[in-house]
């Protein structure tokens, strides 16, 4: 089954208790991907909140990815990585974590793009497809137009990501696009699994639709 397809990406403002609930809710609700991201924390708060989702998703088949840090990765053992494109260099990256590991790699714009494919990536991250409040120094808007070019540029799985939620799901399925990854629209539903199961069931409604 394809694992990119309704990708939990975190909200580090949340508390470790409300990331721990999120993350179990997520997954209860049918995530198929959980990725840790930390922009505020030190390594150490880092490692500890990635240790406490490991051990929450260690009797799943839900994978965990760390946001932008190999030596998080490789400290906790994580299933991959996803580096920007300020982080490591995707070979030194994979050279680092080995053959078997997931590796994710953020693409910002057509240049990016097109040598996506010759890097020793698993998937690309399409960012941003639409403006966020969750991150605001995105200079370059995808859009489902961009993202149909992506989809017909590269050979990769894409994650799509940006200001995902029920209101753009049918259009952004329909393109074809391997992956959904939110943060918002998950982390702060009031009933996450609820949330979560309604993201799905949506996904898996809008497949073969046209627009
Ligand atoms: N990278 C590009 S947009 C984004 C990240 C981490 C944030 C997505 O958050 P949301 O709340 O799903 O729009
Ligand atoms: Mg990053």
């Amino acid at each position: 089954m394809n694992p990119y397809r309704l990708y939990l990406v975190t909200d580090d403002q949340q508390d470790l208790a409300t990331l721990t609930r999120v993350v179990e809710q997520a997954v209860a609700g049918g995530v198929t991907m959980v990725q840790i991201r930390e922009k505020h924390g030190d390594i150490r708060a880092f490692i500890e909140r990635a240790l406490v989702i490991k051990q929450l998703l260690k009797d799943t088949n839900v994978p965990l990815i760390i946001n932008d840090r190999v030596d998080v990765a490789l400290a906790v053992d994580a299933d991959g990585v996803h580096l920007g494109q300020s982080d490591l260099p995707a070979r030194t990256a994979r050279r680092l974590i080995g053959p078997d590991k997931i590796l994710g790699l953020s693409i910002e714009n057509e240049a990016q793009l097109a040598i996506a494919d010759s890097l020793p990536i698993d998937y690309i991250g399409l960012s941003a497809i639409y403006p966020t409040t969750t991150k605001t120094d995105t200079k370059h808007y995808w859009g489902i137009e961009g993202l149909k070019l992506a989809l017909n540029t590269t050979q990769l799985p894409i994650v799509a990501i940006g200001g995902i939620n029920q209101d753009n799901i049918p259009q952004l399925v329909a393109t074809g696009v391997h992956g959904l990854a939110l943060v918002s629209a998950i982390c702060h539903a009031s009933d996450v699994t609820t949330a979560t199961r309604a993201l799905l069931a949506l996904i898996e409604s809008s497949k073969n639709q046209e627009f």
